[in-house]
């Protein structure tokens, strides 16, 4: 599966196991319910973290309170707060280091960014999202990481969300693509630096996760 598609294009194609695999754009691979299978696991491990480091809505350094829940488990976490954004190997709440990265995250996120064209990918951290209904993040780069030529693999889990790919500039228009529990997307090469960002939520029953959506995105930040 090459990663490389003409800029703006959109295709699909099978895998082994007959997953769609949408190529949004150079570098930007999302392997359609791949880990349809291991929700289950992955909602589990998800619970288990946040009793350890529990979901929080950070404060932006502009003294907004963000409308998305976040935790984060690995060597280092993503956290915001007055002083501006970060990786902290500790939770400000807790003052104990971040859980460890489950093997279930670490291993899917390894494959799927080898089957995208990254191999050696080796995250460190991994940032996770909850979204109630009308929770929402605004268009924006992940810019905090230290490394840009490894990508980003996000696992979308639980209620559906439209995602705004935009583009490097932030007033490129953004396409709207619907993320559903188990997709699983890798963003590398000139897809890793591009504006993009979730519309909000819309209420639902989700069989595994209720009313919530989570999102998780391995990095490697340092
Ligand atoms: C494209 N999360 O945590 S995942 C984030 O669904 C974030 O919670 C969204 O944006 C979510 O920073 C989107 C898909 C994603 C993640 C990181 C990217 C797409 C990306 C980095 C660069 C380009
Ligand atoms: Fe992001």
């Amino acid at each position: 599966m090459a990663a490389g598609a003409p800029s703006g294009d959109l295709f699909a194609s099978l895998d082994d196991d007959g997953g769609r695999i949408d190529v949004l754009a150079e570098g930007a691979v999302l392997f359609r319910g791949l880990a349809a299978g291991s929700a289950p696991q992955l909602m589990a491990a998800i619970i288990e973290i946040a009793e350890a480091a529990p979901f929080r809505h950070m404060v932006t350094p502009g003294g907004h309170r963000m409308s998305v829940a976040m935790t984060n488990c690995g060597a280092a976490g993503w956290v915001a707060d007055q002083r501006g954004y970060r990786y902290d190997a500790r939770d400000p709440e807790s003052g104990r280091p971040w859980p460890a990265i489950p093997e279930g995250f670490y291993d899917l996120a390894v494959a799927v960014a080898r089957a995208a064209g990254f191999g050696g990918f080796t995250p460190n951290v991994c940032l996770i999202n909850r979204y109630e209904p009308g929770a929402r993040l605004s268009l924006h780069q992940d810019i905090d990481e230290r490394d840009f030529a490894a990508p980003i693999v996000s696992v979308s889990l639980g209620l559906p969300a439209t995602f705004l790919f935009g583009g490097l500039r932030r007033a490129d228009r953004a396409r709207r693509i619907g993320l559903f529990s188990g997709d699983v997307a890798v963003w590398g090469g000139p897809a890793r630096r591009v504006f993009h960002g979730i519309a909000p939520l819309k209420a639902g029953d989700d069989p595994l996760t209720g009313p919530y959506r989570f999102n998780l995105t391995l990095r490697k930040a340092f």
